[in-house]
């Protein structure tokens, strides 16, 4: 399926892999773009030089297009917007705030720069200051999310830029992508298929709880403080959420949450790590390999886009 999106990435498919803190290193994003999506590293808050190296071993492993998603709430954002550079990536995705300051370095060094939106006001903002797309993101994802919903964002994202808009959040199989297409987007971001695929590292005890959760299974903490994030329910988010509601200091929630995510994807901890998935992990039903989920995906999303209804 060739779009605006899968042009400009240079990818058989208009699709990308989620930056997802942990998850997305260098086995899974070489497996993802080997397939014919764009395979993600997401630098989260990796020390810098930790990034070098995980781009390095993507680079051993596809020479195809892949892209780095830089956090930034990371305080060593800027090393890494350095980086990216320095190791010739050629996209960079962002998520969790404006990726404005470091624009135009990326611009300048040819980079592919698509920042994750959660509102029309950013999409704008990162169109005005040189965005090549945008990944609109609805509510639906795991991890940090915005307020709206793939379904309203995206249409109103599509209208308000004339770049590329890329759908993410709540999308796992093709209908999604069908779907996304309909509301005017040329191309699909998925995290939570990716963490079961078969060559992702995540630990077999996570991978399970996402093949195994329902519709209903994920809940967002962080709600009151600001950083509002989606795992799947356990008795870390329990014991998160009554906190909260007790009124707990940021400080204690953060202490509570510190190091989570690592003991869910490492260590399989499922019962005091942070989950984070979106709600399709309801969709997601078994390990697959990326070439099978990439295949399969476009398959029939392709099918959908033709047929004829009674
Ligand atoms: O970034 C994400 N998802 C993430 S980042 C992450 S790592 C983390 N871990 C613990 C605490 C906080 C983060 C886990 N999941 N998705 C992309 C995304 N970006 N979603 C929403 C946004 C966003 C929000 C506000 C983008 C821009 C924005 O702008 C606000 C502003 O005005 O700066």
């Amino acid at each position: 399926m060739e779009t605006r999106v899968s042009r400009l990435l240079k990818t058989k498919y208009p699709v990308i892999q989620g930056g997802m803190a942990w998850v997305a290193e260098y086995h899974l994003a070489a497996a993802v773009s080997n397939a014919g999506g764009l395979g993600l590293i997401g630098a989260a808050s990796a020390p810098p030089e930790v990034v070098r190296e995980q781009i390095r071993e993507v680079k051993k492993r596809t020479d195809k297009p892949f892209g780095v998603n830089v956090m930034l709430l990371n305080p060593n954002a800027a090393d890494v917007a350095r980086i990216v550079i320095e190791e010739g990536v050629p996209v960079v995705t962002t998520g969790a705030g404006s990726p404005a300051k470091f624009m135009e370095a990326w611009k300048q060094a040819g980079v592919t720069v698509i920042p994750v939106v959660a509102s029309v006001a950013m999409a704008k903002m990162m169109e005005r200051a040189g965005a090549d797309a945008v990944v609109a993101e609805g509510m639906e994802s795991g991890g940090h999310i915005g307020a709206q919903t793939t379904m309203a964002l995206v249409p109103q994202v599509a209208d308000a830029v004339q770049i590329p808009v890329i759908a993410a959040g709540g999308i796992a199989d093709g209908r999604g992508v069908a779907a996304a297409l309909m509301l005017g987007a040329e191309g699909v971001q998925m995290g939570t298929r990716f963490i079961t695929a078969k060559e992702s590292i995540v630990h077999p005890g996570y991978k399970e709880r996402v093949i195994k959760a329902r519709d209903i299974d994920s809940e967002v903490t962080g709600m009151s403080t600001g950083h509002p994030i989606r795992v799947l329910r356990n008795q870390m988010s329990r014991e998160y959420l009554k906190m909260e509601k007790e009124g707990a200091s940021f400080e204690e929630l953060e202490h509570l949450t510190l190091g989570s995510l690592r003991k869910a994807v490492v260590d399989g901890d499922v019962v005091h790590g942070s989950l984070m998935a979106g709600q399709s992990a309801g969709l997601v039903k078994k390990e697959q390999t990326c070439e099978e989920i990439l295949t399969e995906l476009m398959q029939e999303a392709t099918e959908l886009l033709t047929k004829t209804f009674e």
